[in-house]
């Protein structure tokens, strides 16, 4: 059998990369409230720097004051050129055609989730906003309830932001949960003030939006790792429990590709769900399997060793166990890997990819795993 390349197996990687990006599909925000209150501000925090960079959005068909930004997971829409309050009716009435439109489209193109937001400072709120609140909830659209640049000192938040909620509260809004969301989306060094409530608001999106795109809403945030790590879990345990099915038949250890497809599967989706772009992990993955594959039969040799059963016949038939515990190993140094590069750890994102960090980081947690699996087992 021929040594597999670099390029089929990048091939092979980018290829299942975009199967389960497409799986996974895409969570769709909507995201109002007043001219600079904060609104872009709060989704980069929570969804990252990639929808701001992508600039102003497209234009919706037939909707001449809605955006749609799209980039991967997540699609975000906003309005330009009319205000909340002042044009409720155009704004009501351009959002109700788009929802319409968009009615027999598949669930990864509806609109989700409607955000509105309330700066703190403005300590004011319109009974016109409130109309759009509900106009908003009438459409179908489950609304979280954000107030923006909330102060906090000393563990309590603004005296007259928690006025501002209670007279929220008091209009009895139809509003997700019927929480009102203190946030502080970036950290002001000078008057110590440091961002919290992200969580709180994702929480709430996650219980507004439908189960169908929990996965895309896992894979686009990123502030909850604990999300993200979950949802690898269940991939490596599916993947690990094919590879042990499969391990009767002997998987091509020496010469041949280390990863069966449901390896290169299972790092994908992994990929995927940590928001690491097709490029990015597409050079990690090979810059990791580099690591155990063309790295020589001796470090091949040497971490089979670390897996129970498998002894020192590199090129044997493997048991079933072997195959589980490697695949097991791999998706567990593998998510370590993806878990990094989202936290811009191995080389900044965007930049340069540290290939030689990724290969140390991935051969430490798969000897690791491979060893704790052995003691569990
Ligand atoms: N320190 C701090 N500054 C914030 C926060 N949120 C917003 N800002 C600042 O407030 C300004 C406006 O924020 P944006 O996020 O652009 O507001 P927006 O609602 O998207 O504005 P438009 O798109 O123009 O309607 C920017 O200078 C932000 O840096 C926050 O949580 N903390
Ligand atoms: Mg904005």
């Amino acid at each position: 059998m021929a040594k597999p390349t670099d390029e089929w197996f990048g091939q092979a990687f980018g290829k299942a990369w975009k199967d389960k990006a497409e799986e996974i599909g895409r969570f769709n925000l909507a995201i109002f409230g007043k001219t600079g209150v904060g609104k872009s501000t709060l989704v980069n925090a929570i969804f990252g720097s990639e929808i701001a960079k992508t600039g102003i959005g497209e234009p919706v068909t037939r909707a001449e004051h809605l955006y749609l930004h799209q980039s991967g997971t997540l699609g975000v829409l906003d309005t330009r050129g009319l205000e909340v309050g002042r044009d409720n009716a155009t704004l009501i009435a351009e959002l109700r055609d788009y929802l319409h439109g968009m009615r027999r489209k598949p669930l990864a193109d509806q609109l989700h989730v409607a955000w509105y937001c309330v700066r703190a400072g403005d300590r004011r709120f319109e009974a016109t906003e409130a109309d759009f609140v509900r106009a908003l909830h009438d459409l179908g659209l489950p609304v979280i309830l954000v107030l923006t640049q909330v102060p906090r000192a000393r563990g309590r938040v603004h005296p007259d932001a928690e006025a501002l909620a209670a007279s929220i509260a008091a209009l009895d809004l139809p509003i997700q949960d019927g929480l009102i969301h203190y946030t502080m989306a970036l950290a002001d060094d000078f008057t110590a003030q440091t961002a919290y409530g992200l969580q709180e608001v994702l929480d709430a999106t996650f219980r507004g939006a439908p189960d169908g795109v929990a996965h895309a809403i896992t894979a686009a945030q990123r502030i909850d790792f604990d999300r993200k790590r979950e949802r690898a879990e269940v991939a490596i345990k599916a993947a690990t429990g094919a590879a042990t099915t499969a391990g009767a038949s002997p998987i091509p250890f020496s010469d041949a590709a280390i990863l069966v497809p449901v390896q290169i599967g299972m790092m994908a989706s992994i990929a995927v769900t940590y928001g690491i772009s097709l490029e990015r992990s597409t050079a990690a993955s090979i810059a990791a399997t580099a690591a155990a594959t063309t790295a020589g039969r001796s470090l091949v040799t040497n971490l089979i060793k670390f897996v129970p059963g498998a002894g020192t016949a590199v090129a044997a038939p493997i048991s079933a166990t072997v195959a589980g515990t490697f695949t097991y190993a791999m998706g567990h140094a593998w998510m370590r890997v993806c878990e990094r590069l989202a936290r811009g750890e191995l080389g900044p994102v965007g930049g340069v990819l540290d290939s030689d960090a990724v290969k140390r980081v991935f051969l430490e947690e798969f000897k690791s795993q491979a060893g704790r699996r052995k003691l569990s087992s």
